[in-house]
């Protein structure tokens, strides 16, 4: 079968064929990260945008480690399809170029001193800013990896005198924008370069969504047929996506709004009610639904007791620790968002969804605690999740299987977990990464207490009798 490009477009059904197909001339975006969660929202929002309100917006794609997709999207001229599950396939002319971090980092910098690009964009997963999950600190590794190149891109913009510029976040951080102001200033603490950014860089924050699971055969299997060509850089994703963006863009914006994106004054209260919601939940099915033995959300979320639990989880511990956006409430929010992940189109695997924990609990989990705790209550379910998580990284399954402890803390977690062999001691042993928990919640007697019953009980019984039993 031919391969997707400009040349083999006309054989692809007219309803799937891009909006807009941008060139290198007219890159207004770079955008670092080009998984499958870029490609099938900002990616899409952009070109949507652009088609309804025109600018040159093309997205310069860089991606930061693989270079199979560098090579896979040049190979069909920066092409590539987002599958709706259920619904359409279309083909997306977003990119208007495509670079290789490390093979091309000359080129970034250029492109981020080029005063006709006016917006950064960033999807490099929670472990990528470097910077520790409890308290924002910077790491070490910064420097060498993605933040330091984008830094130099700075000073070589400063030195251009190329413009203001808004560098956005499109992770699933707390206060992403602050975290990534944060970011810069350990970087770069003081001097000319520190001024201008200052000055002339805004971060403004967002909440994005969309599930998009990871790729398989059948994703790829599945666009060729609806588009008539082979598609290597094919994605699928849930028909529903979101995007709430602080409107701070000192250089101008595609009119994102256009195609459906929610601009404010502060994306505070939707950040929070998405990643302790939908997140918060996704990451206490993943553990519980792994360690029974499950292996896609929609099957985990089939354990009898599962859908209880989780919405207990949101009404009695999430919904009392924020204030959601005007007009939404936690429960109706957290009844869509079970819905969602009970769609039957989307494969979503538990383990996927469980990798990176050290990095993802804080903000979905340990966030809520501490704001339960300092209005005096006690997150029982909440606590269940961090239990699970603890159980999770021991490595086995319920059924004795193993279990990937795929984390960029797993040294740190497998070394204090090396003398732990009760559940007591677990939770003691993990309690003491301060990384991820902050002293005062690691202190707290009602937390360690309810985190303890909870891992014993699933150490004894294990998941899905745990669940089963709060029925
Ligand atoms: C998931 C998210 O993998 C995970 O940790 O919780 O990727 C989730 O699917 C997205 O945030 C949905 O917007």
């Amino acid at each position: 079968m031919a391969l997707i490009g400009l040349g083999t477009l006309s054989r692809v059904p007219a309803a799937s064929r891009p909006l807009t197909l941008p060139g290198p001339a007219s890159t207004g975006i770079v955008h670092v990260g080009i998984g499958a969660f870029h490609r099938a929202h900002q990616a899409v929002y952009t070109e949507e945008a652009v088609a309804a309100a025109g600018g040159d917006w093309g997205i310069a794609a860089v991606a930061p480690h693989s270079a199979d997709v560098v090579a896979a999207l040049r190979a069909q001229d920066r092409l590539f399809s987002v599958t709706s599950l259920g619904r359409s396939t279309r083909v997306i002319g977003a990119f208007s170029e495509v670079l290789h971090a490390a093979a091309d980092a000359d080129a970034v910098i250029s492109k981020i001193a080029d005063p006709r690009v006016r917006v950064v964009t960033l999807c490099m997963t929670e472990k990528g800013y470097f910077t520790d999950p409890a308290t924002g600190k910077l790491l070490p590794g910064a420097s060498a990896g993605i933040p330091g190149l984008l830094l130099r891109g700075l000073d070589a913009r400063r030195r251009a005198d190329a413009g203001p510029l808004a560098v956005v976040s499109c992770d699933n951080l707390p206060s992403n924008g602050r975290r990534t102001r944060s970011l810069f200033q350990q970087l770069c603490p003081s001097g000319p370069l520190a001024d201008w950014i200052a000055a002339g860089v805004t971060f403004p924050g967002t909440m994005v969504d969309r599930i998009v699971p990871a790729g398989t055969a059948a994703t790829l299997a599945a666009a060729a047929a609806a588009l008539g060509v082979e598609d290597r850089a094919a994605v699928a994703a849930e028909p529903f996506k979101q995007w709430v963006i602080e409107d701070d863009f000192p250089g101008g914006r595609p009119a994102w709004e256009a195609a459906g994106a929610v601009l404010t004054g502060d994306a505070g209260p939707w950040e929070r009610l998405k990643l302790r919601t939908l997140n918060g939940v996704h990451s206490g099915i993943a553990y519980l639904g792994a360690l029974a033995g499950r292996r896609t959300v929609l099957s985990a979320l089939e354990l009898p007791g599962m859908r209880e639990v989780m919405g207990r989880f949101i009404a009695d511990d999430v919904a009392g620790s924020l204030t959601p956006p005007p007009g939404v409430t936690v429960v109706g929010y957290g009844d869509s968002v079970l819905e969602r992940f009970a769609d039957p189109a989307i494969e979503h695997r538990t383990v996927q969804i469980a990798k990176d924990g050290s990095q993802k609990l804080p903000q979905r989990v340990l966030h809520t605690i501490a704001d339960r705790r300092a209005a005096g209550a006690s997150p029982r379910w909440a606590a269940l999740v961090v239990a699970a998580w603890m159980r999770y990284v021991q490595g086995v399954a319920d059924d004795g299987s193993a279990l990937p402890l795929d984390d960029p803390l797993g040294p740190a977690i497998r070394a204090a977990l090396a003398g732990a062999s009760t559940p007591a001691e677990v939770r003691d042993a993990l309690f003491g990464l301060s990384a991820v928990f902050p002293p005062e919640l690691a202190g707290d007697a009602v937390v360690r207490e309810l985190c303890g019953e909870w891992l014993e009980a699933l150490t004894r019984h294990g998941a899905a009798a745990v669940l089963a039993g709060v029925r």
